[in-house]
């Protein structure tokens, strides 16, 4: 039977939604023009008021927020509540130029923490259950997010925190770990831990697990569905928005349901901005609905999928997007190719190895070089040069079938690619343009 978290909102049929969702961005671009100058002037250079937002039908008419435009009103240029309303920041990890601060009021922290309880719940989550979070805690929104909607659902909580593998190991057999949530990556090492422990799936009480942050392929969830003995579902979010819940996947693991009373989703086109129909894949952007301390109009964020609003038996009614295929800026433009880390992660998977791999970019003599560094597993380890060519052989050409370009591939020995317990690092750019 499914289980929901807030039944009549995340049931709800299309209409009452709808009217939900228009009443709500009326009030929030108002208290976005009263609050949040940086917006408002954004607003009147396109001789836009409030009275222009009648509802969601208007909504095309809002200027686009980027991330240009966050680290330029970094710090406080975005906040709408006054800071003795805040009770919270968090943080991005950021690698390039400054990072993403939000904040949050109480209310905000609430509505955040119960979209991870809808997640919850749609993995079968009760109060019966217990629930390792294995994100990071910190500036990082992960651990705080699942952690807060874990306690919602009454689940018994274990903030273990990312790191310390064997111990993770430890909780989840002593404790009797039920519910395991970390990245996609942190899932694979504990995975790949356990079994050189020399436990099978059997001895693992966890039967489900939340993983997201990063991108990760079908076959990287068959893999870890069969190496932990669970049921493995994809969750989504950006700290921009509050973090993890921002949307996630039910019984049904075909796209993950948006929290739209929340966090109204548009798909466009990302050189010119045209709004696009249900079904076409382009950059996704976000409305927040409801949020006091850090409300976001149109927020463009890189992220490339498309969404669908075909029924889904699991009796949610909203909206679905599809796993992102990569990022905008994750893209890599290799030889005028646009390559996304997670077709080279497909073709890996089909021929049997790991998700442990580097691509590494370089420029020689003005032409791009492509290396994929893939680990050999510990079954197909040999030091038969032969044997090694015809396999490096069969994945370049695998990848020549994917990508449309020829790419060096070079195993190594297992275990020689560092492993992650957070958001893996898969490209290495070395390229100066
Ligand atoms: O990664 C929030 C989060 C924490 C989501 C835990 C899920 C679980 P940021 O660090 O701000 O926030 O990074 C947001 O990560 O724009 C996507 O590019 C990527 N991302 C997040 N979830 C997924 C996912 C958190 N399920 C950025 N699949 C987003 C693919 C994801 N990419």
């Amino acid at each position: 039977m499914e289980h929901y978290f807030q039944e009549e909102i995340e049931c709800a049929d299309s209409r009452t939604l709808r009217k939900i969702q228009d009443e709500k961005l009326v009030k929030q671009v108002k208290h976005v023009w009263d609050n949040v100058e940086y917006y408002r002037k954004k607003m009147e250079e396109k001789g836009l008021t409030p009275d222009d937002i009648k509802g969601i039908d208007d909504l095309h008419k809002l200027p686009f927020l980027s991330k240009a435009d966050l680290r330029e009103a970094y710090p406080y240029g975005l906040v709408g509540k006054p800071l003795k309303d805040c009770v919270r920041i968090q943080s991005t990890s950021g690698t390039t130029g400054k990072r993403v601060v939000a904040f949050y009021t109480q209310h905000d922290l609430d509505l955040w923490e119960d979209c991870c309880a809808r997640a919850i719940c749609a993995a079968g989550g009760t109060n019966e259950d217990v629930c390792q979070v294995s994100y990071g805690y910190g500036l990082f929104t992960g651990g705080p997010g699942l952690n807060g909607g874990s306690h919602k659902v009454g689940c018994l909580t274990i903030p273990t925190s990312s790191g310390n593998t064997e111990r993770q190991i430890m909780f989840i057999r002593d404790l009797n770990a039920t519910i395991l949530c970390c990245t996609p990556s942190y899932a694979a090492y504990i995975g790949e831990t356990m079994k050189e422990m020399g436990l099978t799936p059997d001895q693992i009480p966890l039967k489900a697990g939340i993983f997201g942050a990063e991108a990760w392929s079908e076959e990287m969830r068959q893999d870890i569905q069969k190496t932990l003995g669970i049921k493995a579902y994809d969750i989504y979010g950006l700290t921009e928005l509050s973090g993890p819940g921002v949307a996630f996947e039910c019984s049904e693991q075909n796209g993950m349901h948006i929290n739209e009373d929340h966090f109204y989703a548009e798909i466009i086109d990302p050189d010119t901005g045209e709004v696009l129909p249900e079904g076409t894949q382009g950059e996704l952007v976000f409305t927040s609905l409801d949020k006091e301390a850090f409300p976001l109009l149109r927020y463009r964020t890189r992220d490339i999928c498309t969404l669908t609003r075909k029924k889904c038996s699991c009796g949610r009614t909203h909206v679905r997007m599809t796993k992102p295929k990569g990022r905008t800026d994750d893209m890599l433009i290799i030889r005028g190719v646009n390559v996304f880390p997670s077709q080279i992660e497909t073709v890996l998977l089909n021929n049997g190895y790991a998700a442990n791999y580097q691509i590494i970019v370089d420029r020689v003599n003005n032409t791009d070089t492509f290396e994929v560094k893939v680990e050999m597993t510990p079954e197909m380890f040999t030091d038969n040069i032969g044997e090694i060519e015809n396999r490096q052989r069969a994945l370049t050409d695998g990848l020549k079938a994917m990508l449309g370009i020829k790419a060096k591939v070079s195993l190594v020995a297992p275990k020689s690619i560092t492993r992650s317990e957070g958001k893996a690092v898969r490209v290495i750019d070395n390229r100066k343009i």
